[in-house]
């Protein structure tokens, strides 16, 4: 009797922090033979006892698969790992989180050294891989023949969405989108701050906040994208530039009001008196994007 077993790839994993072991178990529960390497050796050993096969350097490592996959702390981090390693022949996949230029230039040294290159920017935290209904998913970016070629295994911890060839973009996309976090974290701190002072209980207060700011965000930049396209700043505004100006004054006044500084709130604001100054106050926020360019 012939058994029809699928053959999984093999795969190898540089850097096991919290993000490269949650990667490794799915790669694992999926039947991808691992290997994995860790500057610190005790983290491969726990890999180990759960069926991967810890190599003793990153050379080792590298040598195992023909697909190698490099999550560590920063781009210093991956040029230090990886500094003497034979690469040749090898497919990089480089998970770690960089700016666009460090991307860029890490696939032209891959390349000088015999290496295809593809970089990813991850959109999730540790919980969220291994499980698809979290949503969490990768940034791609550098050879689509590679993403291609790798994307089963690729998809096993969380989803995939290839962006371009320029090996920058996934980086820029996630820097984009982490850059979008912080100022809504921002937003949501300054509001928990002003309520704090009046002793209301955050925990009602939470779902107040999150449900504003959910109603608000798709519509927002949804709109925001169409004007950037069009060119037509005034196009379909609901809420225009010179009251959303007007009405920051309430806003500045009651953080006064209430004893919380504005640090937060108020470079937004400047940014939009800004464009007020040179606009009739018809359109909308859409020009700031390009007061930022300046
Ligand atoms: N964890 C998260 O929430 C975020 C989610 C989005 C993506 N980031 C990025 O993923 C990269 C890895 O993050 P991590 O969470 O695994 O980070 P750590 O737990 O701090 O582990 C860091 C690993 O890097 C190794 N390492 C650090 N410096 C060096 C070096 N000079 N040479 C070799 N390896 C190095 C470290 O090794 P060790 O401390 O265990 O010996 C860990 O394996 C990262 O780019 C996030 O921005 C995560």
């Amino acid at each position: 009797m012939t058994q029809n077993i699928a053959v999984k790839s093999p795969v190898t994993l540089l850097g096991l922090g919290a993000m490269g072991t949650a990667l490794a178990r799915t790669w694992l529960a999926a039947g991808h033979p691992l290997t994995v390497w860790n500057r610190t050796r005790a983290r491969a050993d726990a890999l180990a006892a759960e069926g991967a096969k810890a190599a003793d350097s990153a050379s080792a490592a590298v040598a195992a698969s023909p697909l190698v996959i490099v999550c560590l702390l920063d781009d210093d981090s991956v040029g230090t790992a990886l500094d003497g390693v034979d690469l040749t022949g090898k497919d990089l996949v480089n998970l770690t989180t960089t700016t666009p230029a460090q991307a860029r230039a890490r696939a032209a040294w891959a390349e000088e050294r015999g290496a295809r290159y593809l970089d990813g920017g991850i959109m999730a935290v540790p919980p969220m891989v291994g499980i698809p209904e979290a949503g969490g998913y990768v940034f791609y970016s550098g050879s689509r023949e590679l993403f291609e070629l790798h994307q089963e295994a690729l998809a096993v911890p969380v989803g995939t969405t290839y962006v371009g060839e320029d090996a920058g973009f996934a980086a820029l996309h996630d820097v984009a989108l982490l850059s979008a976090m912080y100022g809504m974290f921002a937003g949501a701190t300054h509001a928990f701050a002003l309520v704090r002072r009046e002793n209301i209980d955050p925990v009602a207060f939470a779902p107040l906040l999150g449900n504003w700011i959910k109603a608000m965000v798709d519509p927002s930049v949804e709109q925001t994208a169409r004007q950037l396209v069009s060119g037509d700043l005034t196009a379909d505004v609901v809420s225009n530039l010179a009251m959303q100006v007007a009405g920051t004054t309430t806003l500045l006044t009651t953080a006064e009001e209430q004893g919380v500084s504005a640090e937060l709130i108020r470079p937004q604001f400047d940014l939009m008196r800004r464009l007020l100054a040179v606009s009739t106050g018809e359109e909308d926020l859409t020009g700031v994007v390009d007061l930022l360019l300046a």
